[in-house]
């Protein structure tokens, strides 16, 4: 059996918990790249994860160049493997965070992954393969729909647009110097490990805490939302193909906010009716007038991705690749999670 490492940057974010279980369990040793911090957040990687044989934590930063360099050369210098993969999942991943901090979200999304780039280059080594984390965020203001690999990109805020540079050096890459690398264009995905501050776990966590109202901004953008188990099945996938190349990753079905909203309620036995409009709308319990949500400008954004949706038929076709988790599903043990039930 081929002998295969992965570098896994983000290791310790949503994806890089379940993509780090997905490779060990496959036979790989996994080297989960993690910065280093005074509260080391590492709660999303299980104890079997942590204590498995083949799982390494190397500590560096996105914004350290000697550090990545010496990595790669440190497994490039190893002969035995068959496969060295890296998947670059590290980014300031909040899109009103890169409103707020947008040299910070470029240094890390952008430079951040010609970093790895140019330090595989460098080795010159065959046996690496790269995996840079897309978002379906670089279509923005879409101009088609549903997405595909050959809708223009149009980025609605600093993320989005560190993403498209992060795109396009990947694809440089590949064509400069006939590097396997690529790019998943990939659309929502949420869980239970979802972070806090996007908008479907602070929803399915405020119900579980019944910490009411809950205060939210735009209740009308659609996003496609699929489960990051599956996406990282998606993300493998991708680099088992025989050549590199780019894919969109979309369960193909969108729903709004306020949807996801009713939709969590519902499961944790709450009708919300809604009254009033724009920022005076209030999400109401039926059953007691109790006030459930309110809106907060301050979650708006200065620039909004009004509706995603993809279409991943290249991608499912090439692979085989299919969601197996339905948006109902997601929504059902995100709060399952929270209501502890
Ligand atoms: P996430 O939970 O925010 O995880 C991102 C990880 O990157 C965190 O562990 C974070 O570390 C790490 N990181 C941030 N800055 C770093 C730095 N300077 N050096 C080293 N590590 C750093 O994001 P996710 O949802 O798992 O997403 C994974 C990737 O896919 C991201 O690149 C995101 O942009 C992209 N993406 C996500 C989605 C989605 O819906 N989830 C869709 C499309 C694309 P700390 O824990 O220390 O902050
Ligand atoms: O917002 C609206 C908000 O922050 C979704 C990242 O993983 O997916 C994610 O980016 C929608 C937006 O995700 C609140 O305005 C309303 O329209 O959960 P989100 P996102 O911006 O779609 C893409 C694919 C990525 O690549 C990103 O890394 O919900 N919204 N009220 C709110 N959003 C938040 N966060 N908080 C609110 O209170």
């Amino acid at each position: 059996m081929a002998l295969r490492a992965a570098i896994v940057t983000g290791v310790a974010g949503q994806d890089g918990s379940y993509l780090a279980e997905l490779l060990l369990e496959k036979g790989y040793t996994v080297y989960g790249f993690a910065r280093y911090t005074s509260e080391t957040k590492m709660e999303r990687l299980s104890s079997e994860v942590m204590n498995h044989a083949n799982f390494h934590i190397v500590r560096g930063d996105m914004t350290d160049s000697l550090r990545i360099t010496t990595l790669i050369q440190e497994l490039a210098a190893v002969s035995h493997w068959d496969q060295i993969e890296v998947y670059n999942l590290a980014a300031q991943s909040h899109v009103k965070v890169s409103f707020e901090q947008p040299e910070w979200a470029s240094n890390v999304n952008s430079l951040g992954a010609l970093r790895w780039l140019e330090a595989i280059h460098q080795v010159n080594d065959k046996r690496f393969r790269f995996y840079q984390a897309g978002t379906s965020e670089m279509f923005g203001k879409v101009q088609e729909t549903p997405q595909t690999e050959t809708t223009p990109f149009w980025p609605r805020s600093p993320y989005g647009v560190s993403k498209v540079y992060a795109y396009w050096i990947t694809k440089n890459y590949r064509e400069a110097y006939g590097m396997y690398a690529c790019t998943g264009i990939l659309f929502n995905h949420e869980s239970e490990r979802r972070g806090e501050e996007f908008v479907t776990r602070k929803i399915t966590k405020a119900i579980g805490a019944h910490k009411f109202p809950i205060r939210l901004g735009n209740l009308d953008a659609k996003r496609d939302w699929g489960h990051a188990r599956d996406y990282v099945e998606a993300m493998w996938l991708m680099l088992q193909v025989e050549t590199a190349n780019d894919y969109v990753v979309a369960t193909g079905e969108t729903h709004s906010v306020r949807e996801f909203i009713e939709l969590a309620f519902k499961h944790a036995g709450v009708v919300i009716e809604w009254r009033g409009e724009a920022e005076h709308e209030v999400g109401l319990n039926t059953l007691t007038g109790d006030t459930m949500l309110v809106i907060d400008p301050a979650f708006y954004r200065p620039s909004e991705v009004d509706a995603l949706i993809g279409d991943s038929t290249a991608f499912r076709t090439l692979t085989g690749w299919t969601p197996k988790i339905t948006f109902e599903e997601l929504v059902q043990c995100m709060i399952r999670r929270d209501l502890k039930y």
